[in-house]
């Protein structure tokens, strides 16, 4: 142990498990964005509450800057520690706490998997119902902290709408115990619901009561190939009026050619511009009549050009892998991302507008669209051409996210849809909100944490 800071650290928290190899602090020190080197102090991996108490009682106390630490599947650089910060994880507390079947509640401390929440609910014959597709390596504690959306928003809403309560440790070492598993509560402010979505910059979430509900009957999945993406609005229009859609994704051509080559199977003999993944109850024969004449009606308008539905569990997973496999296939070209929503009914002007301006500013690039579009959600990125070197890779893709930033103010959107602002997005964060919301918020951030030591330069500067 190098640094003196650690030996106090370890004096006020004794037993503490510490890390300071170098490849740890390369690997708790980034997240998926990879654009900052990493350069924290040590990581710190508390085993409960009380040490994660201490550590920021000393924290506060030796003015050192704590990042809180997940999964770190995050694409917006919120959990990136580069200016010698003690990265905090919270790996070593994942585990279920308590589960309520009269309440429906799951307990769980913050460093759970995603997919093990899901498995714990589904023990107890529920469902967590958020989900996407970095499920394995996601903690609950991250999906809070950036009120995470994913694949079933369009059915279930996200994060936000399930936690029932948060046990949370501020920058002084204060223990929050917030809402407490209440569904009414008219009693002041709802600090459970601002600790969502803050990025580890007013606390540090430790526990969850989460929310749970029925699982749906077995799903089918359908795939569709469209002709244009002026039509993707009337296609969603044609299945919600019909059926409850668990989900409606789109992605293009250019997002499936490189799923192809990263292994998966083609789904249509012919190549189509644009794809709709949707997701809706099987087993249930209105619902499937109600899918096919949504389909053959939008066969009809030659708004659809094929389909596939899945006749089997295993095939459904094959053609989500179509869907959830691009983060991944497109990993290997850099992209630079941009995340951002419009109002559902904005979308298809939104697109047009920010497709043109995009072509025409470089039309060069290479750019993979895709995303929640039945929650005007879109996902944007772009990959990064051969040949070109990083830095002025970087500032092209800064340029075009302005030109976004600007057509989303016109329209009313959100430069974060549901991956934080972190540090890639806090220069735009004036497209979204007004000046007198951001004075608010950083208001809010000197009351939670008066030294600036949590996550600081996360969400905006002070
Ligand atoms: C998804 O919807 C994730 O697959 C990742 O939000 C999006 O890689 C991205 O840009
Ligand atoms: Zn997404």
């Amino acid at each position: 142990m190098t640094d003196p800071r650690l030996d106090s650290l370890l004096q006020d928290c004794p037993g503490l498990r510490l890390k300071t190899d170098p490849a740890d602090l390369e690997h708790y020190g980034r997240d998926w964005t990879r654009r900052w080197t990493p350069a924290p102090l040590a990581i710190a991996l508390p085993g409960s509450v009380e040490e994660v108490q201490a550590i920021l009682r000393w924290a506060s106390a030796q003015r050192v800057a704590v990042v809180p630490s997940g999964g770190r599947t995050g694409l917006s650089g919120g959990a990136v520690a580069a200016h010698g910060e003690l990265v905090l994880s919270l790996e070593r507390m994942n585990k279920p706490l308590a589960f309520d079947a009269v309440d429906r509640t799951l307990t769980v401390q913050a460093g759970m998997a995603l997919e093990a929440v899901h498995n714990a609910a589904r023990e107890h014959g529920l469902i967590y119902p958020v989900d996407f597709a970095a499920r394995g390596s996601c903690s609950i504690g991250g999906n809070i902290a950036t009120n995470a959306g994913g694949i079933r928003v369009i059915r279930y809403g996200n994060t936000r709408e399930w936690i029932a309560g948060l046990k949370v440790v501020t920058a002084s070492g204060e223990l929050l115990e917030l809402n407490k598993g209440l569904i009414k509560n008219s009693s002041g402010y709802d600090f459970r619901q601002l600790l969502i979505a803050s990025e580890g910059t007013l606390g540090v979430i430790v526990e969850a009561t989460l929310k749970l509900t029925d699982p749906p009957p077995a799903s089918n999945v359908m795939l569709l190939a469209l002709p244009s993406f002026e039509v993707l609005m009337q296609v969603f229009a044609a299945f919600r009026e019909r059926m409850q859609l668990q989900a409606f994704e789109f992605f293009t051509d250019r997002a499936l050619e490189h799923v192809l080559a990263h292994g998966a199977q083609a789904p249509f003999e012919e190549v189509h511009p644009f794809y709709v993944v949707t997701e809706f109850a099987a087993g249930d024969e209105a619902q499937e009549a109600a899918a096919m004449a949504a389909f053959e009606a939008c066969m009809e308008q030659g708004w659809v050009s094929d389909g596939v539905v899945s006749q089997s569990e295993a095939q459904a997973a094959q053609l989500w892998r179509l869907r959830e496999g691009i983060t991944e296939a497109v990993a290997r070209y850099k992209p630079y991302k941009n995340d951002v929503s419009v109002r559902i009914s904005a979308m298809p002007a939104f697109m047009a507008q920010t497709q043109a301006l995009i072509g025409e500013a470089y039309p060069h690039f290479d750019v993979v669209w895709f995303g929640h579009i039945g929650d005007g959600n879109l996902h944007i990125n772009v990959l990064k051409p051969d040949g070109t070197d990083d830095a002025e890779f970087l500032q092209q893709c800064e340029h075009v996210t302005k030109l976004l930033a600007k057509v989303l103010k016109d329209f009313d959107g959100s430069i974060s849809a549901e991956h934080g602002i972190g540090l890639v997005k806090k220069g735009y964060l004036d497209s979204t909100r007004g000046p007198a919301e951001i004075a608010l918020m950083k208001a809010v951030k000197h009351a939670f944490d008066p030294q600036g030591l949590l996550n600081p330069g996360k969400v905006f500067d002070l």
